[in-house]
């Protein structure tokens, strides 16, 4: 049985900037190729998420990332697919309120990371019980990256988690270089900007400059 009072995930609250892949906002550019800027510029955590390849593609990616990854010494976690993580051997899986029960993902993961996406205090603290590793805070602000995605959830409900719930969390949302700061000054460690970084031309220096703001040091490989 794990302690219950440390995380699989502790290095996320620190972790700085949290990638997640995203191809077709990438300009043009493969995940791998993305990725493989993002472990350069220093990101130490990334999540594969894609909805629209086939189930083979996802797994072809997959293996080539983990690799990337795991000489980088960087986390390699799974949106939604449990079974994808086990496939890969990724670290873990990240999965939200509609996909199957955190138990039922626990008995098919053993003690891969399991992280959860929360949108409300009731929603933190059932994640806390019920054995999650980390959580999702958001969508803090608008946005378009995501298709399902709920109404934004304030910064109101960051400062919640920030005060009340025990386990490490990403912040992600509608979170742009303009609104980083607001972010990362309520105590956030772990921020997640999708389309603001894979979309963007120069992701080394747009990397740097997050950074910069978050006021996050890093050690560079
Ligand atoms: N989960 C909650 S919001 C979101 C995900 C995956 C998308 C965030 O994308 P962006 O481009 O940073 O708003
Ligand atoms: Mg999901």
């Amino acid at each position: 049985m794990q302690d219950k009072t440390r995380s699989r995930a502790e290095f996320l609250r620190n972790a700085g900037l949290y990638g997640i892949t995203a191809e077709a906002l990438s300009g043009g550019r493969s995940n791998p190729e993305v990725v493989r800027q993002m472990l350069a510029a220093g990101i130490r955590v990334i999540q594969y998420r894609e909805k629209k390849k086939s189930g083979r593609e996802k797994y072809e990616q997959c293996r080539v990332l983990r690799e990337m990854t795991a000489r980088a010494g960087a986390c390699f976690l799974i949106d939604d697919d449990p079974a994808l993580a086990l496939a890969c051997n990724a670290d873990g899986v990240h999965i939200g309120q509609d996909d199957l029960p955190i138990e039922q993902v626990r008995q098919m993961v053993g003690d891969k990371i399991i992280g959860l996406s929360t949108h409300s205090p009731r929603q933190a603290q059932d994640a806390v019980r019920r054995g999650a590793d980390y959580i999702g805070v958001g969508p803090l602000f608008e946005t378009h990256t995501k298709a399902d995605v709920c109404a934004p959830v304030g910064l109101a409900y960051l400062e919640y988690v920030v005060r009340e719930i025990p386990l490490p969390f990403v912040a992600i949302g509608g979170i742009k270089e303009a609104n980083l700061a607001q972010v990362a000054r309520r105590g956030a460690g772990c921020i997640c900007l999708v389309s603001e970084i894979v979309g963007s031309a120069d992701l080394s220096e747009k990397i740097r400059h997050l950074r910069s703001l978050m006021h996050i040091s890093y050690r560079a490989l």
